[in-house]
């Protein structure tokens, strides 16, 4: 326990350093050890001036989240910051790589802070549902003002230590070496003598003149913005009290807002989701030590906006990408693609131009399949038909080098079924991107009944490198995100044929905190997709599939979303709020007329139930099957996929949170009323509410 903060001196300098890998944070040892260190140092009557210090990669990642929730056991962490902060001895903390949360509320608490060049410095507790709780909220505005501050800890993103200087909260930045040089050479250079043990909880300079009215424009904000969300009007109320109220006071008044935030339910929610995030890229399946097979040359086949988006996922992140597609002109669009998404990034300031151009010139143009004999991985993003696919599985099989990971993006084919129009099913794989790819950060890969353990390892790690959040799932029809998706389309369809408009549905969706309707979202991606799919399926003589409905009334009309200013919605000129068309509700009149239903007023809790009740009963079915490997791997996918509200955990997590109980019974009772399949509780469903268990649980 004791050798996770350690001290020494050098000459007059008391040197603390936590080393508590891997990320430095301050659980409760730390904590224990920079008490007792801190004391050693003020004891030595030889120290005139104290570095705090840490060891590894990471300055510090704050408070250890993995405490919360449990007892707080003392020295809590406001405490051992207020013995920093009352130390008679100037301290100095050498900040490199990371600091976070309490990783910055600590330095806060020292009289100096020097940083590395690079150094992320921030306070991204509001993301965990929380507010900065040892003194942060109070102390930041004393540095940088209230509405920097307020900014800061609202966005919960981190600033570079370059401008951490020209903001006031360190207090010099070094190019490079090692923090502790860097801390030493600051003190030389400032002279020992001259350091002043001031503490950041006396200083009122950069607070004293605050306009109220910051606090009014964050508050509006918030309610637009974020009407949902707990922590972010708590950390207003926080900052407020950093100006309004003597020190020791607004620590108090943070503490209680801290309190309310540890108690709400968004904070499981979201610290569920933080190491949900964490939790997907370890394979339990995956035999310790699986080799990596390298992928430092990649190909994309198809230059739609799928293909053009997989292309700059991996220019993005250096690595040298061949487009293929047969068609010049889809080639050619492609490629406009790429340049005009990147020379975009670069006039919104966020690459160089060089790096604009660097990133471009990395997309090389092919007519074939023949251009990717030496790539490392190959993945196919053209239109969704089997034979196709298979077609150009046969080609890769001829043309790739031996080794090469083949895989497909499918989103609804049979990666088995593609996998065997080639002779090495063991290297075939599916990597299912969400559109638009170069955005979302969820993929799914996919592992085929052949696929070997060191190609999914391989694809697994390259999510990591094109900073993805890569989900390991199991063949079937739609994978996990869209086979669930699926069932809460189909109610929300069939809620709409018995009565519901579908801006009510789209409502209730959104209320729940998805940022946008089921409806409003299919009129972005295309009413056409859908349809086209449904055709195919029904065409192919797919047993399940969908009965003609009024969705293809609508796209049969061209009425296809946004790109065609009409689809369930209707659109002005330059404007994607979506708006309810009585266009529509005609159509959907006649359509109800013609289909002998007699619409009925439905209310907004069976919409919300039987859209996500439906979902959970096909993500316990997912498990049952195998094809996804936990539960918290779904609430990952639909989090980063779905835009499912980060702050409610995930589908599987709130589902554990309503009772299995009670979502349980809620299906036993459709099922006896409808009489349909689906409603049928999954057997893993029935017996975990019948034992009183959680899908956290399995
Ligand atoms: C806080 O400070 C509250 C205070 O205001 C008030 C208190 C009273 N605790 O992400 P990585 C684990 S709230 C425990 O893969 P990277 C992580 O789960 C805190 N564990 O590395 C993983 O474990 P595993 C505010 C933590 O280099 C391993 O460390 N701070 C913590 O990609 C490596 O993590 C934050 O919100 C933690 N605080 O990214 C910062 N942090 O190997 C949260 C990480 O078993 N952390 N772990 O899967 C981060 O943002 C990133 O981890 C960081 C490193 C950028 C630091």
């Amino acid at each position: 326990m004791d050798n996770l903060v350690g001290f020494e001196r050098r000459g007059c300098i008391g040197i603390i350093t936590i080393d508590s890998p891997p990320v430095n944070a301050l659980g409760h040892a730390v904590r224990l050890g920079l008490v007792a260190a801190l004391e050693e140092a003020e004891r030595d009557p030889q120290v005139e001036a104290i570095v705090l210090n840490s060891a590894g990669r990471i300055f510090t990642a704050g408070a250890d989240i993995r405490e919360f929730g449990k007892p707080s056991q003392a020295p809590t962490l406001p405490e051992v910051v207020a013995a920093f902060d009352r130390s008679p001895k100037p301290i100095v903390a050498a900040l490199h790589g990371t600091a976070f949360g309490g990783g910055l509320e600590l330095p806060m608490g020292c009289h100096y802070r020097v940083a590395l060049a690079g150094t992320r410095i921030g306070l991204p507790e509001v993301k965990l549902g929380l507010l900065p709780g040892a003194g942060g909220t109070q102390r930041l505005p004393r540095l940088t003002g209230a509405e920097q501050a307020l900014d800061m800890i609202l966005t919960g993103n981190p600033v570079e230590a370059e401008e951490a200087l020209e903001l006031g909260i360190v207090d010099a930045v070094y190019p490079g070496g090692a923090a502790l040089d860097a801390a030493l050479d600051f003190i030389e250079k400032t002279g020992i003598e001259k350091l002043t043990a001031t503490p950041v909880s006396s200083r009122t300079d950069r607070i004293a003149n605050t306009d109220p009215a910051v606090f009014a424009a964050a508050r509006a904000k918030l309610a637009k913005e974020k009407p949902n969300l707990f922590s972010p009007q708590r950390c207003v109320d926080a900052v407020e009290a950093a100006v309004q109220l003597p020190f020791t006071e607004g620590l108090v008044r943070e503490r209680a807002l801290f309190q309310d935030c540890m108690a709400s339910p968004q904070r499981a929610g979201l610290i569920h989701a933080f190491f949900g995030e964490r939790e997907v890229a370890k394979i339990p399946s995956l035999p310790a030590g699986t080799p990596l097979r390298n992928v430092e040359k990649v190909g994309v086949i198809g230059a739609g906006t799928m293909g053009s988006g997989i292309a700059m996922c991996f220019a993005s992140a250096g690595i040298p990408v061949t487009l293929v597609d047969a068609k010049p002109e889809a080639l050619q669009a492609g490629l406009a693609n790429v340049r005009r998404t990147y020379e975009g990034n670069a006039h919104k300031g966020r690459i160089s131009a060089e790096e604009a151009e660097r990133r471009i010139a990395l997309v090389q143009p092919a007519d074939s399949v023949g251009a990717l004999t030496d790539a490392d991985l190959v993945i196919e993003a053209v239109f969704e038909d089997m034979e196709l696919k298979k077609k150009i599985f046969a080609a890769l099989d001829k043309v790739c080098k031996q080794g090469a990971i083949l895989a497909t993006n499918t989103s609804t084919l049979d990666v088995d079924a593609i996998a065997e129009a080639t002779s090495r099913p063991q290297d075939v794989c599916g990597m299912h991107f969400f559109s638009p790819a170069n955005i979302m950060r969820l993929l799914e890969n996919v592992r085929g009944a052949k696929t070997s353990d060191d190609v999914i390892a391989t694809i697994m790690d390259v999510a990591r490198r094109i900073g993805k959040v890569g989900v390991l799932v199991g063949v079937c029809y739609g994978f996990v995100g869209n086979r669930m998706l699926h069932q809460r389309g189909r109610e929300a369809m069939a809620l709409v044929e018995e009565g519901a408009a579908p801006e009510q549905v789209d409502a209730v969706l959104k209320n729940f905190g998805f940022p946008m309707g089921h409806f409003a979202m299919s009129d972005l991606a295309g009413v056409d997709v859908g349809w086209r799919i449904r055709q195919e399926r029904r065409k192919a003589g797919a047993p399940d599939a969908i009965a003609p409905n009024w969705l293809d009334r609508i796209a049969e009309l061209g009425r296809y979303g946004q790109k065609t200013g009409a689809g369930i919605y209707r659109y002005e000129q330059g404007d994607r709020t979506p708006r309810p068309d009585p266009e529509v509700a005609k159509i959907l009149e006649e359509y109800r007329r013609e289909a002998g239903i007699v619409p009925r007023m439905i209310d907004d809790q069976e919409i919300l139930e039987r859209c996500l009740y439906s979902m959970i009963n096909e993500g316990a079915r997912i498990l049952e099957e195998g094809v996804a490997q936990r539960a918290v791997d779904i609430d990952v996918i639909w989090l980063h996929g779905y835009g499912f509200p980060a702050y409610r955990g995930g589908p599987m997590f709130w589902a554990d949170q309503v009772g299995l109980g009670k979502i349980h019974d809620t299906l036993v009772a459709l099922h006896e009323k409808t009489g349909e399949p689906h409603w049928k509780p999954s057997a893993l469903l029935e017996r975990l509410a019948r034992t009183g268990q959680t899908f956290a649980s399995l």
